[in-house]
């Protein structure tokens, strides 16, 4: 196996000073925010630049270092920016003020905030949300103009009830991020999903599906509709379904047949367009039926014991997204029915790109997480702060001289045991060994 680490720790960001060779002698500081930082690798000057390992610097700003082997490339991913606040929460309200479609009657209460590079320009959005009611809110994002003011690019009267700014999908060159609204009136209640982005100042909306839908405004004409979506990074299309129940008066009770649809979507430069031919042809061959039942799952977790194909749409053949490994717990988001057998909508633990982490497999597949289970689980563990390490590829390699503290709470893949040392395999493509015994297994729930 390629070292992978050693790529991370090779990769270095060039410093905009020209050193003095004055100080060459001397070993180079790193300085956060006042804080000196100690790297594996010093900071080094060459040809007159100075080069400093990018772990060491970006999770000093609160960012996760992602060595993506598929791009060839190191990402390096913040929901926010620590150190980077350059507006109150009042000049923030002032500017939806002054700007908003709706100046003084918003409920800034329910205001929540945050800044986000969303394009690949250098300056940070300012993305901002009001909660007004269940289904009343406001969606707002700020650009800074070239003299620095921050100017409204979108306004949307959205309430919205999830936000994902730290796992944007990657297509043409264009960073999707995932937002969850909610809409409806008496007796009815939709979530939708929008997948939306900037370009050149413009903020654009690629796709947007139904996630769940319940109405019971009509007597006796009461439905409920859960919808989905899964992204093919490689093939760069969406595919999406939804199915439809009719419900009993009770508003909740499922009957008569379940109708479902499946689309595949093409992005076309700007957007999600849906693939007519091959909706209807492949798909419809491929999903002759796939009528699924929705069930509420009693559990949030499940314990995958054998190495498992993760797949698109829950049915057997369908494209495998990724392999899941052995003795992986996976979060449990959805269970479905589907001719008699149940299958599972998973979120399971990744180390390279936080892509294709989603998928589909069979519950008879998995087994339920217990106590006896705890201490099999190798993805995910997780390593506390303070803890000490030893980043070497080979066991043989280790000393006590390089022992060092890790230095924020770490979640990896326990990946190999050696005399009471285990190597754990973190996000990144990150290999450290660390003693046995400072292993935190995850909590079985019965
Ligand atoms: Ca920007």
């Amino acid at each position: 196996m390629k070292k992978k680490w050693a790529s991370i720790v090779s990769a270095v960001i060039l410093v905009g000073i020209l050193a003095s060779v004055a100080f060459a002698d001397s070993p180079i500081k790193l300085i956060v925010n006042g804080q000196e930082i100690k790297p594996d690798v010093a900071p080094q000057i060459i040809n007159g630049r100075t080069m400093i390992p990018i772990r060491w610097v970006a999770e000093a700003l609160g960012a996760d270092v992602l060595w993506d082997e598929h791009a060839n490339a190191v990402r390096i991913n913040s929901s926010q920016c620590p150190i980077y606040k350059p507006l109150s929460k009042e000049q923030i309200e002032t500017i939806i003020q002054t700007q908003g479609k709706h100046k003084d009657s918003y409920y800034f209460d329910g205001l929540s905030y945050d800044f986000v590079n969303m394009d690949d320009d250098a300056d940070w959005e300012i993305v901002a949300k009001i909660d007004g009611a269940v289904h009343l809110g406001n969606f707002f994002i700020f650009d800074k103009d070239s003299s620095g003011d921050y100017k409204l690019i979108t306004e949307q009267e959205w309430k919205v009830e999830e936000w994902d700014f730290r796992n944007p999908i990657e297509i043409d060159g264009n960073k999707l991020f995932k937002l969850v609204t909610r809409t409806g009136g008496t007796g009815l209640d939709i979530f939708n999903a929008h997948l939306v982005y900037l370009k050149e100042s413009n903020f654009l909306e690629a796709w947007q599906g139904t996630l769940f839908e319940r109405s019971v405004m009509l007597s006796g004409a009461y439905y409920k509709k859960v919808g989905s979506y899964q992204f093919d990074a490689e093939g760069e299309r969406l595919y999406a379904w939804e199915t439809t129940c009719q419900l009993e008066r009770d508003g909740l009770t499922p009957k008569g047949e379940f109708k479902t649809t499946a689309t595949v979507y093409l992005f076309d430069g700007q957007k999600f367009i849906a693939d007519k031919v091959t909706t209807k042809e492949k798909i419809a061959d491929e999903i002759p039926y796939l009528g699924m039942r929705h069930i509420e799952p009693e559990y949030q977790v499940r314990f995958v014991e054998n190495e498992l194909d993760l797949l698109f749409l829950p049915y057997d053949n369908a494209r495998v997204q990724r392999k899941i490994m052995p003795n992986t717990l996976v979060q449990v988001n959805d269970l479905v029915e589907v001719e008699n057998e149940c299958w599972l909508y998973v979120t399971v633990p990744v180390y390279d790109t936080p892509m294709n982490m989603k998928g589909w497999i069979k519950e008879s597949d998995t087994v339920p997480f217990t106590k006896d289970k705890e201490r099999k689980v190798q993805s995910d563990v997780t390593i506390k702060a303070g803890t000490l390490i030893y980043e070497v590829w080979n066991f043989a390699d280790i000393s006590e001289d390089l022992a060092q503290e890790l230095r924020s709470d770490t979640r990896g893949r326990l990946s190999e045991k050696r005399e009471g040392f285990a190597r754990i395999s973190a996000p990144g493509g990150w290999e450290f060994w660390v003693k046995e015994k400072y292993i935190v297994f995850p909590k079985a729930q019965q």
